[in-house]
């Protein structure tokens, strides 16, 4: 037995305290930013075939496509609201790529290219910018149901969402999760507490990512939450939760592979933190990052994007090369050229079929504006 008045002396440490929470919370890295393997045995461990590793890197050049071209349409005026996703393709295609078709996904507004992974037609992602009730339709173009729930708006709202589901699907014994992401800004929220204590309480079928992009709209991390470590807050509930390099696409792959692992098998959440890097704008909708952040603080965060270690571990290793990169990216940019015709042939919405979209039984109110807008064709 410890000594008792040595223990109460660290009990009331505070600085120690915060030195024990910094101990426990390592950041799991697999590859390093130059594209060198630092830890051969979790790279085993996550059993990624030469056609895993390819396939991740294509959804991470997909990613970072979509997001150039959307952003361009953005200035145009032909796209609705976008969520700059450049820096985090890591985090949310390695991520993602751990899951399965029957996994529901939870994600909020910078999550859209999880759900295009999912098999939902981009053209439904562009209508979803601008606001369109077909973008709420997620099927893939066959018409097959894709289990995702539409981007939340509200900050860390998916996180109750996901816990709901998770719990339907352990009571159901699925072999199946629901998986959310928010920020670091969403993980300040009272429903991301809400939302990972609930589903710890009851062993729920969910992995919760926060994506700790750094900010918060301007906000940085250190100004919103004194915690240094946002998996922290998954400790509080009793979830099993981790820091992880979210720039390192094998790290998080194997993290979510092995926290999906853990909560098919009963045993309840786990929650990834990624640290990861937000390398453009909050939105395309006038946001100036350089008020609030300086140019050489982007400039160094480029130099660690997690496209450029994937493409020289993988050139290294003989299973990718430059000519191959240029016929993807030519492939996805025909791609999107296609999708794009196919969002702007869609008729715009009417503001009565806007009103008619919002609540099943329109209030007295909105079912006046139906009216009065259908009377006037709009
Ligand atoms: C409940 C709620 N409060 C405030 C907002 C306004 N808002 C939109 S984005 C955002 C910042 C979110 O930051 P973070 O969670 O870190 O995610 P990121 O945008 O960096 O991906 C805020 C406060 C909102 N959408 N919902």
């Amino acid at each position: 037995m410890r000594d008792v008045v040595v223990a109460n002396k660290e009990i009331l440490d505070f600085d120690n305290q915060m030195q024990i929470q910094d101990d426990v919370f390592p950041v799991l890295h697999i590859l390093d930013s130059n594209g060198e393997i630092v830890d051969s045995e979790s790279l085993q461990r996550a059993q990624l075939t030469e056609e895993d590793f390819i396939n991740i890197m294509k959804r991470m050049l997909l990613s970072r496509q979509l997001d150039i071209r959307s952003t361009k349409l953005a200035k145009q005026g032909r796209f609705g609201f976008f969520a700059p996703t450049a820096g985090q393709e890591a985090s949310q295609m390695a991520s993602s790529y751990a899951f399965k078709d029957e996994d529901w996904l939870m994600p909020g507004y910078r999550d859209i290219p999880q759900i295009v992974v999912k098999g939902w037609p981009i053209w439904k992602a562009i209508l979803w910018s601008r606001g369109h009730a077909l973008g709420n339709v997620f099927t893939t173009e066959e018409g097959k149901p894709v289990n995702s729930w539409m981007p939340q708006i509200i900050i860390g709202a998916q996180y109750v969402e996901a816990a709901g589901i998770a719990l339907g699907m352990k009571k159901r014994q699925k072999d199946a999760v629901a998986y959310a992401y928010t920020g670091e800004g969403g993980s300040s929220q009272g429903d991301f507490y809400e939302g990972v204590n609930f589903a710890g309480a009851y062993k729920a079928n969910a992995v919760f990512f926060i994506q700790n992009n750094g900010f918060a709209i301007s906000t940085p991390r250190a100004l919103q939450t004194a915690a240094t470590h946002l998996a922290a807050k998954g400790w509080a509930a009793g979830v099993p939760s981790i820091v992880v390099d979210g720039n390192d696409p094998i790290a998080v792959y194997l993290a979510s592979k092995e926290a999906r692992a853990w909560a098919t098998s009963g045993k309840g959440p786990v929650l990834i933190e990624t640290l990861t890097n937000r390398l453009e704008a909050h939105s395309t909708a006038g946001d100036d990052p350089l008020r609030y952040r300086t140019q050489a603080d982007i400039d160094a965060a480029w130099k660690k994007e997690p496209l450029i270690r994937m493409r020289q571990y993988m050139t290294g290793q003989g299973i990718w090369d430059e000519d191959k990169e240029t016929a993807y990216i030519a492939e996805v940019n025909a791609l999107i050229d296609d999708q794009i015709k196919i969002a702007d042939k869609v008729s715009k919405q009417k503001i009565s079929d806007f009103i008619k979209n919002t609540l099943e039984v329109p209030s007295y109110a909105m079912a006046e504006q139906i009216t009065k807008f259908e009377s006037e064709g709009k």
